[in-house]
C-alpha cells in the first residue's frame, strides 16, 4: 500500500460536563484527526494528545507539528507502507508516541479496510461486546459526586473509577462505598502523590478497591515498587507505561500488578498489542484506558478491549458520557457493555457533514514528484 497524502484536521468538541483531574479541568477538546490517503483507499486515526502538556509531555499543537515536519515526510517517501512498517520507519524520531500512534492507526484502518478485515479480527478479539466502566472526575462536593456516580450506575456502568488527589481521596471513596456498597471501584491519581504519602494511601486498603492507578510520577517506577510494599491495594500503572519494554521492566520490578493500556500513550495499537501479549504471559491483567476519544478512537479501543487478557472493565464509556453528538454513529451502553464494531477497519462511519461543521483547521501533506510537501487547505 502506498501512502499518497495525509490530511490533518482539527475539530473542537464540547464535553457534556467538565472533567476535572489532579492536573486540571477540561470542558472543551481540541482534537487532531488524521486521514491516511493511500492507493488502496483511506483510513482514519485520532490523536489522543490534549490541548496542554499536562497528562504527558505531548500536546495537540506539537503533535501536528511533529507529524508535518518529522513523521509524515519519511512515510510519504516510501514506495510501500503497511501499518507494521510505521514504528520502524519513525524510530529515529524520539518520543511523540501519540502523534506516531495517530498515523499508524490511520494506516492500519486503510490497510484493514482494503483487506476486508475488522480491527477486532486483526487483534484476535474473543468477545463481541466489552464490559464498560466510567471515569468520574473530581467534584466540587461529595453530594455532587454521589449524584454523578448514582447516575452512571443507573445507566449500567459496571465499574466506577474516581479521580483522586491529595485532599480528595479517602472522603470520596468512603462516601461512594457507604452509599453504593460493593460496586467495583478503583481510583486514579494521575501522578499526584509522592512516596512519602505511602501510609496515607494505605488508608485506602479497607475500601477493597480494584486498584490504585498511577499514584506517583511517571518516572518513579522503582518508587511504585516501594509503595507496593506498604499499600495492599493493587497498583496499576498508566503514565509510566510508554512501551512494551517499560511494561516488562515495571512488572519485573514489582511496580504494578495491573496495567492500563492506552494505544496512544505507547505509540500505537501494534505496541499496545505487544503489551497485552507480554502481560498475558506474566499473568498481569490489563484494561483499556480512555483519553476522551471520539467514536473513531473508541472504535479501535473497544475492538482491542475484546482481546482475552483485558480482564477488567475499561474506561470505554458510551458516546453520551463525553459528547452530545459524536462524529461517528454513537456507541451506546447496553447492559453495561459496548458492542465491538464488526465492520471493515474501525467499522464506524464518520459523519462528514458534522465533521465539517466542527472543523477549525485542515492541512494536507502530500507526496509530489517523490517529495513530501505541505499544502495549505
Ligand atoms: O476516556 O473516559 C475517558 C477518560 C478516562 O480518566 C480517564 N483518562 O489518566 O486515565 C487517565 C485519564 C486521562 C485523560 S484526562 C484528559
Ligand atoms: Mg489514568
Amino acid at each position: 500500500m502506498k501512502l499518497e497524502a495525509v490530511e490533518l484536521r482539527r475539530i473542537r468538541m464540547s464535553l457534556v460536563a467538565p472533567f476535572e483531574t489532579s492536573f486540571g479541568t477540561q470542558q472543551e477538546r481540541d482534537i487532531l484527526l488524521v486521514k491516511a490517503i493511500t492507493d488502496e483507499g483511506e483510513g482514519w486515526g485520532e490523536c489522543v494528545a490534549g490541548e496542554e502538556p499536562d497528562y504527558s509531555s505531548e500536546y495537540v499543537e506539537a503533535a501536528q507539528h511533529v507529524l508535518v515536519h518529522h513523521l509524515l515526510p519519511p512515510l510519504l517517501e516510501r514506495d510501500s507502507t503497511a501499518a507494521h512498517d510505521v514504528a520502524g520507519a519513525l524510530r529515529r524520531i524520539h518520543g511523540h508516541r501519540m502523534a506516531k500512534a495517530a498515523i499508524e492507526m490511520a494506516v492500519l484502518d486503510a490497510e484493514l479496510r482494503s483487506k476486508r478485515e475488522s480491527f477486532a479480527q486483526f487483534f484476535g478479539a474473543v468477545h463481541t461486546a466489552v464490559d464498560c466502566g466510567v471515569s468520574v472526575g473530581i467534584h466540587r462536593s461529595i453530594p455532587d459526586l454521589l449524584r454523578t456516580v448514582g447516575g452512571y450506575l443507573d445507566q449500567g456502568y459496571r465499574r466506577i473509577k474516581l479521580k483522586i488527589k491529595p485532599g480528595w481521596d479517602l472522603g470520596p471513596v468512603r462516601a461512594v462505598r457507604e452509599r453504593f456498597g460493593d460496586v467495583p471501584l478503583q481510583v486514579d491519581a494521575n501522578t499526584a502523590y509522592s512516596l512519602a504519602d505511602a501510609e496515607h494511601l494505605a488508608q485506602l486498603d479497607p475500601f477493597d478497591l480494584l486498584l490504585i492507578e498511577q499514584p506517583l510520577p511517571e518516572d518513579q517506577v522503582l518508587a511504585h515498587a516501594e509503595l507496593a510494599k506498604v499499600v495492599r491495594t493493587p497498583i496499576c500503572l498508566d503514565e509510566s507505561i510508554t512501551s512494551a519494554q517499560a511494561a516488562a521492566d515495571a512488572i519485573q520490578l514489582g511496580a504494578c500488578k495491573i496495567i492500563n493500556i492506552k494505544p496512544g500513550r505507547v505509540g500505537g495499537y501494534l505496541e499496545a498489542r505487544l503489551i497485552h501479549d507480554l502481560c498475558a504471559k506474566h499473568r498481569v491483567p490489563v484494561w483499556m484506558g480512555g483519553m476522551l476519544e471520539t467514536g473513531l478512537g473508541r472504535a479501535g479501543n473497544v475492538a482491542m478491549a475484546a482481546m482475552p487478557n483485558f480482564k477488567l472493565p475499561g474506561d470505554t464509556s458510551a458516546s453520551d458520557r463525553y459528547y452530545h453528538r459524536d462524529i461517528t454513529e454513537p456507541f451506546v451502553l447496553v447492559d453495561g457493555r459496548l458492542k465491538v464494531p464488526d465492520g471493515l477497519g474501525l467499522g464506524v462511519k464518520v459523519d462528514v457533514d458534522y465533521l465539517r461543521e466542527i472543523t477549525t483547521s485542515q492541512q494536507m501533506v502530500q507526496r509530489r514528484e517523490g517529495r513530501p510537501v505541505r499544502v495549505a487547505d
